[in-house]
């Protein structure tokens, strides 16, 4: 089984979850988007994009897809099974709309967008992230100051999903710091080999510097 990467947030995201896991998988940078690869990436994705997930002759996109299959495949309640799951999805569902949104919209005029020479910061836009983000860090912030983790007492795909762009947020001038449980919970999720740094030992090229 191959699991196909690149070290942007979402892939990030997936083999993070891997790791985490120890699925058996193996792991694979890719470059759908660069020259020469659209034709082969395509057959996998048609989005072009990573993470892909290819066991046998099926191939499976979107990293919270591949997160469930994932934890089916080696029996964990990471992916939660049972009276939780409706839960873990709220959180998952959330994060989608508004935490890692906002978060992303930032991330993305600050620093993906630096990365990859996609045209200037538009300041309009970061101000309304950071405005997003306010609002969805004050509810996170709420909520974590009564528990450790998003659904129950122990980590779940929710955690690793919600926190998505935070291993970013020091670049994107995130204010992170301003949410004290917030911050607390991504530490303890920092202490995670699988969360820290889920490339480590493989072969992948680093992301292009951040310019500007
Ligand atoms: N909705 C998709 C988004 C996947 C996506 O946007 N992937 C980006 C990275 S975040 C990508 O493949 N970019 C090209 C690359 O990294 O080479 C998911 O959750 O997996």
């Amino acid at each position: 089984m191959k699991l196909y990467f690149s070290r942007n947030i979402n892939p990030r995201v997936a083999v993070a979850v891997a790791r985490y896991l120890q699925a058996p998988v193996e792991l694979i940078h890719a470059a759908p988007l660069a020259p020469g690869q659209e034709e082969r990436f395509r057959a996998l994705n048609p989005n072009l994009r990573v993470p892909i997930l290819v066991e046998g002759d099926h191939s499976l996109w979107e990293t919270d897809a591949i997160a469930c299959r994932l934890s089916q495949l080696v029996g964990s309640e990471f992916w939660r099974t049972g009276a939780a799951l409706p839960e873990m999805i709220r959180w998952i569902s959330w994060g989608k709309g508004n935490f890692v949104a906002a978060c992303d919209k930032v991330h993305f005029e600050r620093v993906t967008k630096q990365r990859y020479g996609l045209g200037p910061l538009r300041p309009e836009i970061v101000a309304e992230g950071l405005a997003e983000f306010a609002v969805a860090a004050t509810l996170l912030e709420q909520v974590l100051s009564g528990r450790e983790w998003l659904v129950g007492n122990d980590i779940s795909y929710a955690d690793f999903r919600v926190a998505t762009v935070l291993p970013y947020a020091e670049l994107a001038g995130l204010p992170l710091a301003d949410y004290p449980h917030v911050s607390a919970w991504h530490s303890r999720l920092w202490q995670l080999e699988a969360w820290r740094d889920p490339f480590v030992g493989l072969e992948a090229p680093e992301l292009p510097p951040v310019r500007g």
